[in-house]
């Protein structure tokens, strides 16, 4: 029943489209509480680009083309029609309910979000994969927010957290922003 209600959770995912369309700037960040994502990771104030990296040859940098708060994002360029696929591991994780979200700007028609967390033990080995299987169209020329409801099984350490990023049939050298990326413990 446990993986059952797991696999519910799962399939939630959803884009929050209701953030003002210039987003940051003038929101000043306020990293949430218990966030796993370290506070450089999720919101790109240092100036980095905070230990993300991209197993498909996209460009990742630190910009101050757009932020969803404070002056900073992460900028991903893409050199193939493949898509960007952002990852990173945090250790701290542990088993229960987490919503992993992170907000996105582009300019492209046709940008969407997804998301996978592969939960690791301590000894990094596999516990379970979270696939919200939900491909979410973003609204150019704002921010949006990508939600997902996801669980940790049992024995979990640490999160390697997994940002789909497509570019759809826009040409190479096009650019999606992402901003507080965030992986919190929910009752
Ligand atoms: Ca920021």
């Amino acid at each position: 029943m446990t993986d059952m209600l797991g696999r519910l959770r799962q399939a939630q995912a959803y884009y929050d489209q209701s953030l003002p369309p210039n987003g940051g700037g003038v929101i000043p960040p306020v990293p949430p509480a218990n966030n796993v994502v370290t506070e450089a990771a999720w919101g790109f104030e240092d100036g980095t680009v905070a230990g993300w990296t991209d197993d498909l040859g996209n460009t990742l940098a630190n910009s101050t083309a757009h932020a969803a708060s404070g002056t900073h994002s992460l900028a991903v360029t893409s050199v193939s029609p493949s898509g960007a696929f952002v990852t990173q591991v945090f250790v701290g994780a542990a088993p229960g309910n987490y919503r992993l979200s992170y907000k996105g700007y582009t300019t492209i028609p046709d940008g969407t979000l997804e998301s996978e967390i592969e939960w690791q033990d301590a000894t990094h080995n596999w516990t379970g994969n979270i696939t919200p299987s939900v491909v979410l169209d973003m609204l150019p020329d704002r921010w949006g927010t990508y939600i997902a409801d996801v669980t940790a099984p049992a024995n979990t350490a640490e999160a390697w957290i997994k940002l789909n990023i497509h570019f759809g049939a826009s040409p190479a050298g096009s650019i999606i922003y992402i901003d507080e990326i965030a992986l919190v413990p929910v009752p």
